[in-house]
């Protein structure tokens, strides 16, 4: 009996292929690693079905606090953004709250960095500055239908 032979091109192409597994692992730990790629934390879930009688989203619109803090809770839908109209001032930190009570959308306010999935069953929960005062045009911009083309609205930044 004799030990099986391997040919010794077929042991390189073994080790080639087990350095390349090796060197893609690698890059995929250190690239998380040193990007801090992670999934979010601090999840924030809410029920689909409940968004329409929600007490923050079932009136969506721009709240004004009292220290003057801008909040905008906010509905993505089939085919349309609650509120139509969202009216921010310029240059402050604008917090953004928004859920879907249907399938994914996205929320893309063009020409700024604001650009976010909205999915049914979490709160997308971000803080955006507009530097620039004008009208700016929101689209969906994860497929979400039929009319998804259809599924715009619009962000005017006050000076
Ligand atoms: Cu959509």
């Amino acid at each position: 009996m004799s030990a099986m032979k391997v040919d010794l091109y077929e042991r390189l192409w073994l080790w080639g292929a087990s350095l390349m597994i090796a060197a893609f692992l690698t890059a995929i730990v250190v690239g998380a690693r040193l990007h801090a790629v992670h999934p979010p934390s601090h999840v924030e879930t809410i029920d689909p079905l409940r968004v329409r009688t929600d007490s923050e989203f079932a009136q969506p619109g721009v709240r004004t606090a009292p220290d003057g803090s801008v909040l905008v809770v906010a509905v993505a839908e089939m085919y349309r953004f609650r509120p139509q109209l969202i009216r921010v001032p310029a240059g402050q930190p604008i917090r953004f709250r928004m859920t879907s009570p249907d399938v994914l959308h996205g929320f893309q306010v063009v020409g700024t960095n604001a650009n976010v999935m909205v999915a049914p069953g979490y709160v997308s929960d971000f803080t955006v500055t507009f530097p620039h005062p004008g009208e700016y045009l929101v689209l969906c911009n994860e497929y979400c239908g039929l009319a998804h083309h259809q599924m715009a609205s619009r962000l005017i930044v006050e000076p």
